[in-house]
């Protein structure tokens, strides 16, 4: 089998995503995961439902193929959760493709809160627990918008964990949904690493110390954006997120990034205010959304303002067979 090295696409350090996937071995769950999404995607395709694929949380970058250490980063997935939600609301089943123990959708409310924990929100009264009253009414519309997602099928949770099972299954996952057509809405939410180290470069077994620093040299991750317009997800509507913490770079890197791929739609946000204001830019719009200081009073949350104009988007996509909406 020829190494990574042989590999690398044309000097410049980035290797084909098909050699990645040649390179690496599929999560063991990949199974499981393609025949719980085939399922789903089957059901609401007879009953014409529009579809969206939310990928959500960060990605871990192993350093060893043993696991004890790992590279990771910020991401919570507080974005993917809540848009969930307000898809649910928009009449859209819902892929939802997390990291693992990363917030989820309706159980958000209650999860990953540094001031209150999940107990906090119960009492006991005999013999029975029941929810503290100040909570009941805001818990009660929770439980039924969930128990409504679940009953109905229109939530699906998948997870994944390493930047390679992400991969894995967000090929897989896209090209499942293919057969969705323009139906389908790929939300790629996720904070995917732009570096990894190769399955054959990494260290079997536990890093040693003891041996003085330790010296790291990542590879560049291939630009599976590439082949998940152009082949795997080819008619859906495929919206991905530009994050970056230097605000002069936001716009044009999110417009490079919309050239270089040809999909349709970039949100772009910064790390600092993600939780305010985004823009949403097609090849020709942008459009900046953000909240005022009463909605934040009023616990306004972005996402209710980003995915009813995504869902618009969508309406233009579908009814010009997918090839115009954007473009205008
Ligand atoms: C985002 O930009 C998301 O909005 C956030 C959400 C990760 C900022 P949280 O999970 O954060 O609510 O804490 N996601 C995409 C980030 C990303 O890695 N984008 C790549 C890039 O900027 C392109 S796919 O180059």
């Amino acid at each position: 089998m020829p190494t990574t090295e042989q590999l690398l696409d044309n000097g410049q350090g980035v290797i084909d995503p098909d050699v990645f996937f040649k390179m690496n071995s599929p999560p063991a769950n990949l199974k499981d995961f393609e025949t719980k999404l085939e399922q789903f995607v089957d059901y609401h395709q007879e009953k014409k439902t529009r579809l969206v694929f939310i990928t959500s949380g960060g990605t871990i970058v192993p350093l060893e193929n043993q696991t004890v250490r790992f590279i990771d980063n910020f991401s919570n997935g507080h974005r993917g959760a809540c848009s969930a939600e307000y898809f649910l609301e928009a009449g859209y089943a819902v892929v939802f493709m997390h990291r693992q123990f990363s917030l989820q959708p309706y159980h958000r409310h209650y999860t990953h809160n540094p001031s209150i924990g999940f107990l906090d929100y119960l009492v006991q009264k005999d013999d029975n627990i029941q929810v503290d009253q100040q909570y009941n009414d805001k818990m009660k519309t929770v439980l039924s918008n969930y128990q409504n997602a679940i009953k109905n099928n229109r939530l699906l949770l998948l997870d994944f964990v390493t930047l390679s099972d992400y991969l894995f299954k967000l090929k897989s996952g896209t090209r499942i949904l293919a057969r969705l057509q323009e139906n389908a809405m790929y939300y790629l939410a996720a904070a995917v690493s732009d570096f990894f180290i190769p399955s054959e470069k990494m260290h079997e077994h536990k890093i040693q110390s003891g041996g003085g620093a330790l010296t790291l040299t990542l590879d560049q991750v291939p630009k599976f954006l590439t082949p998940l317009v152009s082949v795997w997800a080819s008619k859906g509507l495929i919206v991905s997120f530009k994050l970056e913490t230097d605000v002069n770079l936001l716009v044009p890197k999110a417009r490079q990034a919309l050239t270089r791929y040809g999909h349709q739609v970039v949100v772009a946000n910064m790390l600092s205010t993600r939780k305010q204001t985004v823009t949403v830019i097609t090849k020709s719009s942008q459009q900046v959304l953000s909240l005022t200081p009463e909605d934040i009073a009023h616990h306004v949350e972005i996402e209710s303002r980003i995915i009813p104009q995504l869902v618009h988007i969508h309406d233009g996509w579908i009814s010009s067979g997918a090839t115009k909406a954007c473009q205008q």
